[in-house]
């Protein structure tokens, strides 16, 4: 099974929090989702008590370990930003997806190549995209 390191918002606000639940749900029926609290209602701003320190090097051993990375970047994260430079660099596949009806891009995502990106207008859109990635 592939494994896929999800990224999404965090500090950089958590508007989005269902709908990345809905993805990792039907990412997970065939896939592993690497990180999958990403989703969790529950994830409050205190974030359990981990340490920064920790979550920096966990989320990194997981972005070497996985062999995807999918992001939605509808809310705009310094965090998933960060995510998608490491992985571009380390060589992982990266698919981007954002809702263009509530956003714009950055455009040092839409300016480089490497980033696979797939604007959509309705979630349904997304599915078989993500059926096409796995
Ligand atoms: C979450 C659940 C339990 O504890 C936590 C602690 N916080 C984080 N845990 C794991 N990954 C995180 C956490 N905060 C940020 N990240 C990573 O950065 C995720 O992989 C997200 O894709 C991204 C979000 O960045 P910000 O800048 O929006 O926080």
């Amino acid at each position: 099974m592939k494994k896929i390191y999800f990224a999404g918002s965090i500090r950089g606000g958590r508007i989005d929090a269902e709908l990345y639940n809905r993805l990792i749900g039907y990412m997970q029926k065939t896939s592993i989702v690497l990180t999958e609290h990403i989703g969790s209602p529950h994830l409050n701003l205190l974030e359990q008590g981990k340490r920064d320190i920790e979550i920096y090097d966990q989320d990194t051993a997981w972005l070497r370990e996985s062999d995807v990375l999918i992001a939605e970047c509808t809310c705009p994260s310094l965090g998933v930003g960060y995510e998608l430079a490491y992985a571009e660099k380390i060589g992982k596949p990266c698919h981007i997806f954002y809702d263009r009806t509530k956003t714009q891009l950055s455009a040092m995502l839409t300016g480089n190549p490497y980033f696979i990106i797939h604007p959509y207008e309705n979630e349904d859109e997304i599915y078989p995209i993500i059926d096409t990635i796995l």
